[in-house]
Protein backbone atom coordinates (compact mmCIF):
# COMPACT_ATOMS: atom_id res chain seq x y z
CA UNK A 1 0.00 0.00 0.00
CA UNK A 2 1.25 3.37 -1.07
CA UNK A 3 1.81 5.94 1.72
CA UNK A 4 0.65 9.31 1.73
CA UNK A 5 2.53 12.08 1.94
CA UNK A 6 0.39 15.58 3.47
CA UNK A 7 1.69 18.61 3.54
CA UNK A 8 1.64 20.42 6.82
CA UNK A 9 3.16 23.41 8.29
CA UNK A 10 5.12 23.76 11.72
CA UNK A 11 2.90 23.54 14.87
CA UNK A 12 4.13 26.52 17.86
CA UNK A 13 4.28 25.28 21.42
CA UNK A 14 4.97 21.81 20.74
CA UNK A 15 8.31 21.22 23.32
CA UNK A 16 8.03 18.54 25.41
CA UNK A 17 8.26 19.28 29.25
CA UNK A 18 8.90 17.27 32.02
CA UNK A 19 7.51 14.40 30.68
CA UNK A 20 6.41 14.36 26.94
CA UNK A 21 4.15 16.94 25.37
CA UNK A 22 1.08 17.40 27.46
CA UNK A 23 -1.82 19.50 26.31
CA UNK A 24 -5.65 20.10 26.25
CA UNK A 25 -7.28 17.90 23.96
CA UNK A 26 -8.56 20.40 21.94
CA UNK A 27 -4.94 21.59 21.13
CA UNK A 28 -4.27 17.85 20.53
CA UNK A 29 -7.70 17.31 18.06
CA UNK A 30 -6.14 20.61 15.99
CA UNK A 31 -5.76 19.67 12.10
CA UNK A 32 -2.26 18.03 11.58
CA UNK A 33 -1.04 18.97 15.64
CA UNK A 34 -0.69 14.96 16.41
CA UNK A 35 0.24 13.93 13.35
CA UNK A 36 3.33 16.85 13.12
CA UNK A 37 4.48 15.61 16.57
CA UNK A 38 4.67 11.80 15.53
CA UNK A 39 6.38 12.55 11.85
CA UNK A 40 8.83 14.32 14.27
CA UNK A 41 9.35 11.29 16.43
CA UNK A 42 9.79 9.11 13.20
CA UNK A 43 12.15 11.74 11.39
CA UNK A 44 14.57 11.89 14.41
CA UNK A 45 14.85 8.58 15.45
CA UNK A 46 15.60 6.62 12.17
CA UNK A 47 16.02 3.02 13.73
CA UNK A 48 12.48 3.55 14.03
CA UNK A 49 12.09 1.91 9.93
CA UNK A 50 12.60 -1.38 10.41
CA UNK A 51 12.18 -1.15 13.74
CA UNK A 52 9.46 -2.43 16.18
CA UNK A 53 7.41 0.15 18.46
CA UNK A 54 5.43 -0.40 21.61
CA UNK A 55 2.26 2.22 21.67
CA UNK A 56 -0.03 2.10 23.63
CA UNK A 57 -1.72 4.79 26.82
CA UNK A 58 -3.52 5.39 30.04
CA UNK A 59 -6.97 5.18 28.26
CA UNK A 60 -8.02 8.39 28.79
CA UNK A 61 -10.60 10.56 26.18
CA UNK A 62 -8.55 10.78 22.74
CA UNK A 63 -6.60 7.49 23.46
CA UNK A 64 -7.93 5.19 20.90
CA UNK A 65 -7.99 8.01 18.04
CA UNK A 66 -4.71 8.76 18.55
CA UNK A 67 -3.44 5.08 18.10
CA UNK A 68 -4.98 4.69 15.25
CA UNK A 69 -3.45 7.92 13.97
CA UNK A 70 0.21 7.10 14.78
CA UNK A 71 -0.74 3.31 13.53
CA UNK A 72 -0.95 4.07 10.18
CA UNK A 73 1.72 6.74 10.28
CA UNK A 74 4.27 3.80 11.91
CA UNK A 75 3.16 2.17 8.94
CA UNK A 76 4.06 4.53 6.34
CA UNK A 77 6.93 5.35 7.79
CA UNK A 78 8.31 1.71 7.50
CA UNK A 79 8.25 0.61 10.91
CA UNK A 80 8.03 -3.46 10.92
CA UNK A 81 6.34 -4.18 13.83
CA UNK A 82 4.01 -2.78 16.41
CA UNK A 83 3.00 -3.75 19.86
CA UNK A 84 -0.47 -2.44 20.72
CA UNK A 85 -1.90 -3.27 24.11
CA UNK A 86 -5.74 -4.61 23.83
CA UNK A 87 -7.93 -1.48 23.62
CA UNK A 88 -5.10 0.33 23.27
CA UNK A 89 -4.14 0.09 26.63
CA UNK A 90 -0.52 -0.01 28.63
CA UNK A 91 -0.05 1.45 31.40
CA UNK A 92 3.63 3.66 31.88
CA UNK A 93 5.30 1.27 33.37
CA UNK A 94 3.78 -1.79 31.36
CA UNK A 95 5.10 0.24 28.36
CA UNK A 96 8.56 0.08 29.58
CA UNK A 97 7.93 -3.38 30.60
CA UNK A 98 7.23 -4.26 26.76
CA UNK A 99 9.84 -2.37 25.36
CA UNK A 100 12.66 -4.37 27.35
CA UNK A 101 11.19 -7.27 27.19
CA UNK A 102 10.70 -7.39 23.31
CA UNK A 103 13.51 -5.36 22.59
CA UNK A 104 11.72 -3.28 20.66
CA UNK A 105 13.33 0.27 19.17
CA UNK A 106 11.03 2.04 21.49
CA UNK A 107 7.66 3.21 22.02
CA UNK A 108 5.28 6.30 21.85
CA UNK A 109 2.94 6.30 25.22
CA UNK A 110 0.30 8.53 25.25
CA UNK A 111 -0.97 9.73 28.95
CA UNK A 112 -1.26 13.06 30.46
CA UNK A 113 -0.39 11.13 33.44
CA UNK A 114 -2.23 12.52 36.66
CA UNK A 115 -3.86 15.02 34.80
CA UNK A 116 -7.56 14.93 34.46
CA UNK A 117 -9.04 13.24 31.54
CA UNK A 118 -12.51 14.28 29.17
CA UNK A 119 -12.85 16.23 25.73
CA UNK A 120 -11.84 19.29 27.65
CA UNK A 121 -9.30 18.33 29.43
CA UNK A 122 -5.55 17.04 29.27
CA UNK A 123 -3.91 14.61 26.87
CA UNK A 124 -0.38 13.91 26.16
CA UNK A 125 2.27 11.84 24.21
CA UNK A 126 6.06 11.00 24.90
CA UNK A 127 8.43 8.62 23.28
CA UNK A 128 10.53 6.03 25.14
CA UNK A 129 13.98 5.36 23.74
CA UNK A 130 15.04 1.59 23.39
CA UNK A 131 15.93 1.05 27.20
CA UNK A 132 12.28 1.38 27.98
CA UNK A 133 13.03 5.14 29.38
CA UNK A 134 11.80 8.44 28.77
CA UNK A 135 13.68 10.03 25.87
CA UNK A 136 16.77 12.27 27.49
CA UNK A 137 16.95 15.79 26.39
CA UNK A 138 18.90 15.40 23.39
CA UNK A 139 16.06 13.24 22.04
CA UNK A 140 13.07 16.08 22.77
CA UNK A 141 15.05 18.75 21.81
CA UNK A 142 15.84 16.94 18.57
CA UNK A 143 12.33 16.33 18.02
CA UNK A 144 11.05 19.41 18.95
CA UNK A 145 13.68 21.15 16.30
CA UNK A 146 12.30 19.24 14.26
CA UNK A 147 8.60 20.16 14.64
CA UNK A 148 9.64 23.57 13.90
CA UNK A 149 10.30 22.72 9.89
CA UNK A 150 8.47 20.17 9.36
CA UNK A 151 6.50 20.10 6.25
CA UNK A 152 5.09 16.93 5.60
CA UNK A 153 4.11 13.73 7.34
CA UNK A 154 3.37 10.08 5.73
CA UNK A 155 0.02 8.07 6.35
CA UNK A 156 -1.83 5.16 4.82
CA UNK A 157 -5.69 5.83 4.15
CA UNK A 158 -7.06 2.82 5.68
CA UNK A 159 -9.72 1.70 8.00
CA UNK A 160 -9.60 1.71 11.89
CA UNK A 161 -8.08 -1.56 13.18
CA UNK A 162 -9.92 -3.76 15.86
CA UNK A 163 -7.68 -2.41 18.78
CA UNK A 164 -10.10 -5.32 21.30
CA UNK A 165 -9.31 -8.19 19.38
CA UNK A 166 -5.90 -10.05 20.51
CA UNK A 167 -3.61 -11.23 17.52
CA UNK A 168 -1.34 -10.32 14.73
CA UNK A 169 -3.11 -8.10 11.72
CA UNK A 170 -1.35 -6.34 8.45
CA UNK A 171 -1.60 -2.67 8.70
CA UNK A 172 0.28 -1.53 5.10
CA UNK A 173 3.49 -3.23 5.29
CA UNK A 174 3.50 -3.20 9.08
CA UNK A 175 2.74 -6.22 11.43
CA UNK A 176 0.59 -4.84 14.52
CA UNK A 177 -0.08 -7.34 17.64
CA UNK A 178 -2.58 -6.20 19.83
CA UNK A 179 -1.82 -8.22 23.26
CA UNK A 180 -2.39 -8.53 26.83
CA UNK A 181 -1.89 -5.68 28.38
CA UNK A 182 -1.07 -7.10 31.66
CA UNK A 183 0.54 -9.89 31.53
CA UNK A 184 3.97 -9.51 31.13
CA UNK A 185 4.27 -6.90 33.32
CA UNK A 186 2.12 -9.05 35.81
CA UNK A 187 4.96 -11.80 35.69
CA UNK A 188 7.38 -9.28 36.16
CA UNK A 189 6.05 -8.60 39.15
CA UNK A 190 5.78 -12.01 40.84
CA UNK A 191 10.03 -12.39 39.76
CA UNK A 192 10.53 -9.85 41.86
CA UNK A 193 8.35 -9.94 44.86
CA UNK A 194 7.72 -13.06 47.44
CA UNK A 195 3.83 -13.50 46.33
CA UNK A 196 3.44 -16.65 48.67
CA UNK A 197 4.01 -14.54 51.58
CA UNK A 198 1.83 -11.53 50.43
CA UNK A 199 -0.56 -14.21 49.99
CA UNK A 200 -0.39 -15.51 53.20
CA UNK A 201 -0.89 -11.71 54.69
CA UNK A 202 -4.23 -11.33 52.91
CA UNK A 203 -5.27 -14.82 54.35
CA UNK A 204 -4.23 -13.89 57.62
CA UNK A 205 -7.13 -12.70 58.87
CA UNK A 206 -5.78 -9.44 60.34
CA UNK A 207 -5.09 -7.36 57.61
CA UNK A 208 -7.27 -5.57 55.63
CA UNK A 209 -6.49 -3.26 52.54
CA UNK A 210 -7.75 -1.36 49.50
CA UNK A 211 -5.90 0.21 46.48
CA UNK A 212 -7.70 2.64 45.17
CA UNK A 213 -7.07 2.86 40.98
CA UNK A 214 -9.13 5.99 40.43
CA UNK A 215 -10.52 4.69 37.71
CA UNK A 216 -7.73 5.11 35.80
CA UNK A 217 -5.56 2.59 33.99
CA UNK A 218 -4.16 0.37 36.84
CA UNK A 219 -7.18 -1.18 37.91
CA UNK A 220 -7.33 -4.17 35.31
CA UNK A 221 -3.20 -4.71 36.71
CA UNK A 222 -4.44 -4.11 40.32
CA UNK A 223 -7.22 -7.04 39.55
CA UNK A 224 -5.17 -9.29 37.97
CA UNK A 225 -2.13 -9.13 40.48
CA UNK A 226 -3.60 -8.17 44.14
CA UNK A 227 -6.73 -9.98 43.62
CA UNK A 228 -6.38 -13.04 41.09
CA UNK A 229 -2.87 -13.82 41.96
CA UNK A 230 -2.53 -13.06 45.45
CA UNK A 231 -6.13 -13.62 46.58
CA UNK A 232 -6.50 -10.46 48.34
CA UNK A 233 -10.49 -10.14 48.92
CA UNK A 234 -12.47 -9.21 45.59
CA UNK A 235 -13.27 -5.49 46.56
CA UNK A 236 -9.86 -4.75 47.46
CA UNK A 237 -9.22 -2.61 44.32
CA UNK A 238 -11.39 0.46 44.20
CA UNK A 239 -12.22 2.15 41.60
CA UNK A 240 -11.48 -0.06 39.64
CA UNK A 241 -12.97 0.69 36.39
CA UNK A 242 -11.41 2.14 33.89
CA UNK A 243 -12.98 5.21 32.30
CA UNK A 244 -11.81 7.74 29.84
CA UNK A 245 -12.53 10.82 32.26
CA UNK A 246 -11.77 8.99 35.40
CA UNK A 247 -14.84 8.84 36.77
CA UNK A 248 -14.73 12.73 36.08
CA UNK A 249 -11.74 12.79 39.08
CA UNK A 250 -8.59 13.93 38.93
CA UNK A 251 -6.61 10.86 39.43
CA UNK A 252 -3.55 12.13 41.55
CA UNK A 253 -2.47 9.59 44.15
CA UNK A 254 -2.00 12.17 47.05
CA UNK A 255 -4.04 13.47 50.27
CA UNK A 256 -5.94 15.99 48.41
CA UNK A 257 -7.09 13.64 45.70
CA UNK A 258 -7.56 10.35 47.24
CA UNK A 259 -9.78 11.65 50.37
CA UNK A 260 -11.99 8.87 49.99
CA UNK A 261 -9.23 6.16 50.50
CA UNK A 262 -7.13 8.34 53.10
CA UNK A 263 -10.84 8.82 55.03
CA UNK A 264 -10.83 4.54 55.22
CA UNK A 265 -7.12 4.52 56.64
CA UNK A 266 -8.40 6.65 59.50
CA UNK A 267 -9.32 6.10 63.20
CA UNK A 268 -9.67 3.30 65.19
CA UNK A 269 -11.01 1.04 62.51
CA UNK A 270 -9.50 2.37 60.05
CA UNK A 271 -7.43 0.26 57.03
CA UNK A 272 -3.57 -1.44 58.13
CA UNK A 273 -2.83 -0.38 54.38
CA UNK A 274 -4.29 2.11 51.63
CA UNK A 275 -2.77 2.80 48.51
CA UNK A 276 -3.51 4.50 45.25
CA UNK A 277 -2.45 4.86 41.85
CA UNK A 278 -2.32 7.84 39.17
CA UNK A 279 -3.64 8.08 35.52
CA UNK A 280 -1.31 5.70 33.83
CA UNK A 281 0.15 4.23 36.57
CA UNK A 282 3.32 5.11 37.57
CA UNK A 283 2.97 6.90 40.82
CA UNK A 284 1.90 5.48 44.02
CA UNK A 285 0.97 7.11 47.37
CA UNK A 286 1.56 4.49 50.45
CA UNK A 287 -0.68 4.75 53.30
CA UNK A 288 -1.23 3.41 56.65
CA UNK A 289 -3.56 3.03 59.49
CA UNK A 290 -3.24 7.14 60.41
CA UNK A 291 -0.31 7.46 58.62
CA UNK A 292 0.32 8.99 55.37
CA UNK A 293 4.36 7.64 54.20
CA UNK A 294 5.69 10.89 52.06
CA UNK A 295 7.17 9.41 48.72
CA UNK A 296 10.66 10.67 50.19
CA UNK A 297 10.34 8.42 53.20
CA UNK A 298 9.02 5.51 51.17
CA UNK A 299 12.32 5.57 48.51
CA UNK A 300 14.84 5.97 51.93
CA UNK A 301 12.35 2.84 53.42
CA UNK A 302 12.62 0.88 50.73
CA UNK A 303 16.10 1.14 50.68
CA UNK A 304 17.05 -0.16 53.63
CA UNK A 305 14.28 -2.84 53.54
CA UNK A 306 15.08 -4.14 49.72
CA UNK A 307 17.66 -7.09 51.21
CA UNK A 308 13.85 -8.64 52.40
CA UNK A 309 12.22 -8.92 48.88
CA UNK A 310 13.88 -11.63 46.56
CA UNK A 311 14.54 -9.02 44.04
CA UNK A 312 16.70 -7.16 46.02
CA UNK A 313 18.46 -9.35 48.10
CA UNK A 314 21.63 -9.41 47.11
CA UNK A 315 21.42 -5.50 48.36
CA UNK A 316 21.90 -1.97 46.23
CA UNK A 317 24.78 -0.21 44.21
CA UNK A 318 23.05 2.78 44.54
CA UNK A 319 19.87 5.42 45.25
CA UNK A 320 19.16 8.20 43.04
CA UNK A 321 16.67 10.83 43.97
CA UNK A 322 15.21 14.07 42.09
CA UNK A 323 16.84 17.29 43.59
CA UNK A 324 13.69 18.79 45.56
CA UNK A 325 13.42 15.55 47.10
CA UNK A 326 14.07 15.22 50.88
CA UNK A 327 17.01 14.21 51.78
CA UNK A 328 15.97 11.18 53.91
CA UNK A 329 17.29 8.22 51.26
CA UNK A 330 20.78 10.11 51.50
CA UNK A 331 20.93 8.76 54.96
CA UNK A 332 20.40 5.64 53.66
CA UNK A 333 23.06 5.31 51.19
CA UNK A 334 25.53 7.02 53.30
CA UNK A 335 24.94 3.80 56.21
CA UNK A 336 25.38 1.04 53.51
CA UNK A 337 28.10 2.61 51.64
CA UNK A 338 26.46 2.80 48.38
CA UNK A 339 26.45 5.71 45.44
CA UNK A 340 23.43 8.59 46.02
CA UNK A 341 22.86 10.78 43.62
CA UNK A 342 20.64 14.05 42.87
CA UNK A 343 19.49 14.46 40.00
CA UNK A 344 16.73 16.88 37.87
CA UNK A 345 13.16 16.54 38.45
CA UNK A 346 11.90 14.24 35.68
CA UNK A 347 12.57 10.27 35.41
CA UNK A 348 14.42 11.08 32.21
CA UNK A 349 17.27 11.66 34.52
CA UNK A 350 17.56 8.08 35.93
CA UNK A 351 18.26 6.47 32.95
CA UNK A 352 21.72 6.74 32.49
CA UNK A 353 22.45 5.88 35.92
CA UNK A 354 19.71 2.86 35.51
CA UNK A 355 21.81 1.64 32.68
CA UNK A 356 24.72 2.08 33.56
CA UNK A 357 24.37 -0.18 36.69
CA UNK A 358 25.52 2.54 39.25
CA UNK A 359 21.70 3.00 41.22
CA UNK A 360 19.03 -0.13 42.20
CA UNK A 361 16.58 2.38 43.08
CA UNK A 362 15.01 5.81 42.58
CA UNK A 363 12.47 7.97 43.28
CA UNK A 364 11.11 11.33 43.70
CA UNK A 365 8.83 13.41 45.79
CA UNK A 366 6.06 13.72 43.28
CA UNK A 367 4.86 10.05 44.29
CA UNK A 368 6.91 8.12 41.80
CA UNK A 369 9.34 5.47 43.02
CA UNK A 370 11.01 2.74 40.81
CA UNK A 371 14.40 0.84 40.06
CA UNK A 372 16.43 -0.65 37.43
CA UNK A 373 13.48 -3.34 36.97
CA UNK A 374 12.13 -0.93 34.16
CA UNK A 375 13.15 2.82 32.99
CA UNK A 376 10.21 4.34 34.18
CA UNK A 377 8.73 4.67 38.00
CA UNK A 378 6.00 2.35 39.20
CA UNK A 379 2.95 2.45 41.05
CA UNK A 380 2.06 -1.09 41.86
CA UNK A 381 5.56 -2.09 42.02
CA UNK A 382 5.78 0.33 45.04
CA UNK A 383 2.87 -0.88 46.52
CA UNK A 384 3.71 -4.65 46.27
CA UNK A 385 7.23 -3.89 47.20
CA UNK A 386 5.06 -2.44 50.37
CA UNK A 387 3.32 -5.50 50.53
CA UNK A 388 6.19 -7.77 50.68
CA UNK A 389 7.95 -6.09 53.69
CA UNK A 390 4.82 -6.19 55.45
CA UNK A 391 4.28 -9.76 55.22
CA UNK A 392 7.98 -10.35 56.60
CA UNK A 393 8.32 -7.78 59.05
CA UNK A 394 5.06 -8.48 60.41
CA UNK A 395 4.50 -4.92 61.82
CA UNK A 396 2.34 -2.31 61.03
CA UNK A 397 3.18 0.49 58.60
CA UNK A 398 3.64 3.29 60.99
CA UNK A 399 5.91 0.76 63.45
CA UNK A 400 8.33 0.84 60.29
CA UNK A 401 7.91 4.33 59.45
CA UNK A 402 8.78 5.45 63.09
CA UNK A 403 11.55 2.96 63.35
CA UNK A 404 13.14 4.27 60.59
CA UNK A 405 12.47 7.97 61.94
CA UNK A 406 14.45 6.54 64.88
CA UNK A 407 17.29 4.86 63.05
CA UNK A 408 18.14 7.67 60.67
CA UNK A 409 16.59 10.83 62.06
CA UNK A 410 13.27 12.13 60.09
CA UNK A 411 13.10 14.89 57.32
CA UNK A 412 10.41 16.77 57.91
CA UNK A 413 9.12 17.66 54.29
CA UNK A 414 5.63 19.29 52.47
CA UNK A 415 5.40 20.31 49.25
CA UNK A 416 3.09 23.79 48.60
CA UNK A 417 1.58 23.87 45.04
CA UNK A 418 -0.03 27.58 43.58
CA UNK A 419 -1.94 26.09 40.32
CA UNK A 420 -2.68 28.05 37.21
CA UNK A 421 -1.14 31.29 38.68
CA UNK A 422 -0.47 33.86 35.75
CA UNK A 423 3.04 32.96 34.15
CA UNK A 424 4.85 35.99 33.71
CA UNK A 425 3.97 36.30 37.37
CA UNK A 426 5.03 32.76 38.35
CA UNK A 427 8.35 33.39 35.89
CA UNK A 428 8.93 37.19 37.38
CA UNK A 429 9.10 35.64 41.00
CA UNK A 430 11.70 32.77 39.42
CA UNK A 431 13.82 35.97 38.43
CA UNK A 432 13.31 37.97 41.68
CA UNK A 433 14.60 34.95 43.47
CA UNK A 434 17.71 34.13 41.18
CA UNK A 435 18.56 37.95 41.63
CA UNK A 436 19.06 37.40 45.09
CA UNK A 437 20.64 34.18 44.79
CA UNK A 438 24.53 35.72 44.78
CA UNK A 439 23.89 37.86 47.85
CA UNK A 440 21.86 34.85 50.17
CA UNK A 441 24.42 33.01 51.62
CA UNK A 442 25.68 33.88 54.87
CA UNK A 443 22.18 36.04 55.37
CA UNK A 444 19.79 35.07 58.08
CA UNK A 445 16.24 34.12 57.39
CA UNK A 446 13.80 33.89 60.01
CA UNK A 447 15.72 31.37 62.82
CA UNK A 448 17.86 30.20 59.73
CA UNK A 449 20.99 31.36 58.09
CA UNK A 450 21.72 30.32 54.13
CA UNK A 451 24.72 28.12 53.58
CA UNK A 452 24.44 28.07 50.23
CA UNK A 453 21.97 29.18 47.34
CA UNK A 454 22.05 28.65 43.44
CA UNK A 455 20.02 27.58 40.31
CA UNK A 456 20.60 23.54 40.33
CA UNK A 457 22.82 22.41 37.26
CA UNK A 458 23.29 18.58 36.20
CA UNK A 459 25.66 17.25 34.74
CA UNK A 460 24.87 13.95 33.82
CA UNK A 461 27.89 11.60 35.43
CA UNK A 462 27.71 9.31 32.73
CA UNK A 463 27.80 11.06 29.30
CA UNK A 464 28.55 14.36 30.90
CA UNK A 465 25.33 16.48 28.96
CA UNK A 466 24.94 19.14 31.55
CA UNK A 467 21.01 20.94 32.09
CA UNK A 468 21.16 24.45 33.75
CA UNK A 469 18.23 26.19 35.46
CA UNK A 470 16.50 23.08 37.50
CA UNK A 471 14.96 24.72 40.03
CA UNK A 472 16.26 27.27 42.69
CA UNK A 473 17.63 25.86 45.99
CA UNK A 474 18.09 27.43 49.47
CA UNK A 475 20.15 25.31 51.46
CA UNK A 476 20.47 26.34 55.91
CA UNK A 477 23.26 25.78 57.86
CA UNK A 478 21.01 23.42 59.98
CA UNK A 479 20.46 20.99 57.08
CA UNK A 480 16.79 22.53 56.20
CA UNK A 481 15.95 23.54 52.50
CA UNK A 482 13.67 25.60 50.47
CA UNK A 483 13.20 24.57 46.65
CA UNK A 484 11.14 26.85 44.44
CA UNK A 485 10.53 25.56 40.50
CA UNK A 486 8.08 26.07 38.15
CA UNK A 487 6.18 22.61 37.14
CA UNK A 488 6.83 21.05 33.79
CA UNK A 489 4.04 18.92 33.26
CA UNK A 490 0.91 21.76 33.35
CA UNK A 491 -1.39 22.49 30.67
CA UNK A 492 -2.45 26.12 32.26
CA UNK A 493 -0.58 29.08 33.08
CA UNK A 494 2.02 28.21 35.87
CA UNK A 495 2.25 26.23 38.94
CA UNK A 496 4.89 27.28 41.31
CA UNK A 497 5.91 24.37 43.12
CA UNK A 498 7.86 25.05 46.89
CA UNK A 499 9.33 22.33 48.70
CA UNK A 500 10.31 22.56 51.90
CA UNK A 501 12.32 20.26 54.06
CA UNK A 502 13.65 20.32 57.60
CA UNK A 503 16.07 17.35 58.99
CA UNK A 504 14.58 16.35 62.96
CA UNK A 505 17.41 14.10 64.35
CA UNK A 506 15.53 13.50 68.06
CA UNK A 507 12.63 11.05 68.22
CA UNK A 508 10.90 12.54 70.84
CA UNK A 509 10.40 15.65 68.26
CA UNK A 510 9.26 13.38 65.53
CA UNK A 511 5.71 13.08 66.01
CA UNK A 512 4.59 16.55 65.27
CA UNK A 513 1.83 17.91 62.73
CA UNK A 514 4.09 18.27 59.44
CA UNK A 515 2.34 21.87 58.44
CA UNK A 516 2.52 22.97 61.96
CA UNK A 517 6.55 21.83 62.37
CA UNK A 518 7.67 23.64 59.04
CA UNK A 519 5.57 26.83 59.56
CA UNK A 520 8.39 29.11 60.40
CA UNK A 521 10.47 27.49 57.15
CA UNK A 522 6.72 27.89 55.09
CA UNK A 523 6.81 31.94 56.23
CA UNK A 524 10.55 32.27 55.20
CA UNK A 525 9.82 30.76 51.56
CA UNK A 526 6.98 33.29 51.26
CA UNK A 527 8.60 36.20 52.34
CA UNK A 528 11.46 35.59 50.44
CA UNK A 529 9.58 35.06 47.43
CA UNK A 530 6.95 37.40 47.52
CA UNK A 531 4.50 34.63 46.83
CA UNK A 532 1.57 36.51 47.44
CA UNK A 533 2.62 39.66 45.83
CA UNK A 534 3.86 37.82 42.91
CA UNK A 535 0.99 35.45 42.55
CA UNK A 536 -1.87 37.14 44.07
CA UNK A 537 -2.42 33.50 45.91
CA UNK A 538 -2.65 33.76 49.73
CA UNK A 539 -2.40 29.89 50.03
CA UNK A 540 -1.31 27.11 48.42
CA UNK A 541 -3.80 25.06 45.92
CA UNK A 542 -2.64 21.54 46.87
CA UNK A 543 -0.19 20.67 50.14
CA UNK A 544 1.51 17.28 50.33
C1 LIG B 1 6.27 13.68 35.66
C2 LIG B 1 7.71 13.28 35.61
C3 LIG B 1 8.29 13.25 36.98
C4 LIG B 1 8.08 14.57 37.67
C5 LIG B 1 6.62 14.92 37.68
C6 LIG B 1 6.35 16.31 38.20
O1 LIG B 1 5.54 12.71 36.31
O2 LIG B 1 7.85 12.01 35.02
O3 LIG B 1 9.63 12.95 36.87
O4 LIG B 1 8.56 14.54 38.97
O5 LIG B 1 6.14 14.89 36.36
O6 LIG B 1 6.95 17.22 37.36
P1 LIG B 1 6.67 18.76 37.49
O7 LIG B 1 7.05 19.13 38.89
O8 LIG B 1 7.54 19.38 36.45
O9 LIG B 1 5.19 18.99 37.27
P2 LIG B 1 4.20 12.17 35.69
O10 LIG B 1 3.69 11.18 36.69
O11 LIG B 1 3.33 13.39 35.56
O12 LIG B 1 4.58 11.59 34.38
Amino acid sequence: MESQVIATTPIAGQRPGTSGLRKKVKVFQQPHYLENFVQSIFDTQPELQGGALVVGGDGRYYNREAIQVILRMAAANGVRQARVGRGGIFSTPAASCIIRQYKTQGGIVLSASHNPGGPDEDFGIKFNAANGGPAPEAMTDAVYARTQTIDRYLTLDTPPLDLDRLGTFALGGMEVIVMDPVADYAALMESLFDFNAIHQLFNSGHFSMRFDAMHAVTGPYAVEILENRLGAAPGTVMNGQAKEDFGGGHPDPNLAHAQELVALTQGQDGLDFGAASDGDGDRNMILGKNVFVTPSDSLAILAANAHLTPGYQSGIRGIARSMPTSQAADRVAELMGVECFETPTGWKFFGNLLDAGRITLCGEESFGTGSDHLREKDGLWAVLFWLNLLAVRQQPVAEIVTEHWRRFGRNYYTRHDYEAVDLAGAEGLMDHLRHLLPDLPGQTLGDQTVRYADDFTYTDPIDGSCSQRQGIRIGFESGARIVFRLSGTGTEGATLRVYLEYYEPDPARHHQDTQEAMQPLIRIARDLAQIEARTGRREPDVVT
